[in-house]
């Protein structure tokens, strides 16, 4: 569910030394060699961008043809806290074990559950926080969970592939990991997969479909064409909380897929 963040109204500044001073740090690469015009072309880049007194503190080359800037300075923009949009978690929290018996008690069966990193993405770190046993975070991943079956076919898995194994295992929700984001590949790489989904299954068939990745937009659902999108620092629970609403929704009608 999509809300503001805080129904309070505030306006916000930035501090760095003294409260409401508009300091700000921001970092980037230039493609130049390191010397005085590269420091003299980040700050016009961080004044063209408002900043403004725009000190660069830190500058270091980066091979012979790059050079990375960290730039101090003032901005005078406002934040409006009642104007923030996020997606807010709306379903409860369960422990492990509410979690096992609202499985027993909605599906009466094991909740399959399968997992991939897909395209060439080999960043598997953050899809076993989620599943592997050990979990995250201080708490254990979806294979400590009784009522739930994990599959996890690990890194550079191709759709055709994660698609096949789906179906094989009679996949309740299949759970995407993308981390590589260059070229947009993150989103490329779903909007495929969701769309191989839907073609390989019945309307209304398809595996509850989950990615996540520490650069998605969490409103990006229906744009990738999946039912929910998880970022950063997403903890096993919270997942597991969420394949248990989302299916016992879907089962007794509700609004789930
Ligand atoms: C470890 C690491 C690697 C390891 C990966 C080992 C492995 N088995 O995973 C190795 C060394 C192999 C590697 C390789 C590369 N890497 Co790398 N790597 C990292 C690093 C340092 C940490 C990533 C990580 O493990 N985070 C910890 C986990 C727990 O966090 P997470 O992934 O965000 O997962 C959490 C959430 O996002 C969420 N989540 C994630 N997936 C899912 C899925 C579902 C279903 C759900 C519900 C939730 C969820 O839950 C997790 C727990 O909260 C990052 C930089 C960084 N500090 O993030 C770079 C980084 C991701 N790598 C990067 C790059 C460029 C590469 C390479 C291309 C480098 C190269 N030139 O070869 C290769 C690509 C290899 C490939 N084919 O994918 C870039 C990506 C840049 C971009 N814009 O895409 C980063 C950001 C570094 C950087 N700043 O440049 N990398």
């Amino acid at each position: 569910m999509t809300v503001s963040a805080d129904s309070t109204h505030r306006i916000l500044r930035p501090y760095g030394d003294t409260t409401g001073d508009g300091m700000v740090q921001l970092s980037f690469t230039l493609p130049m060699p390191h010397s005085k015009v590269a420091e003299g072309a980040a700050a016009q880049l961080a004044k063209k961008m408002g900043m403004d007194p725009a000190l660069v503190v830190h500058a270091k080359p980066m091979g012979p043809d790059f050079t990375f800037f960290v730039v101090y300075g003032r901005v005078n923009h406002l934040v409006d806290t009642s104007k923030v949009s996020v997606v807010e978690r709306d379903f409860p929290l369960l422990t492990p074990k509410e979690v096992n018996a609202a499985i027993k008690r909605g599906l009466r069966r094991e909740l399959v559950v399968v997992g991939a990193c897909i395209g060439t993405d080999a960043h598997t770190v953050g899809i076993d926080a989620i599943l592997n046993i050990k979990g995250f975070a201080g708490e254990k991943g979806l294979e400590y969970y009784r009522e739930l079956k994990v599959v996890n076919l690990g890194a550079q898995v191709l759709v055709p592939d994660l698609v096949a194994r789906a179906r094989a295992e009679k996949a309740d929700a299949v759970l995407v990991s993308q981390v590589v984001t260059q070229r947009d590949a993150h989103l490329n790489n779903t909007r495929e997969m969701s769309a191989a989904f839907r073609e390989a299954y019945p309307a209304g068939q398809a595996p509850l479909l989950v990615v996540g990745g520490p650069r998605f937009d969490e409103h990006a659902t229906e744009e990738l064409g999946v039912d929910r999108i998880f970022g950063r620092g997403t903890t096993p629970g919270e997942v597991a909380s969420y394949l248990v609403h989302a299916l016992t929704e879907r089962r007794t009608g509700g609004e789930g897929r």
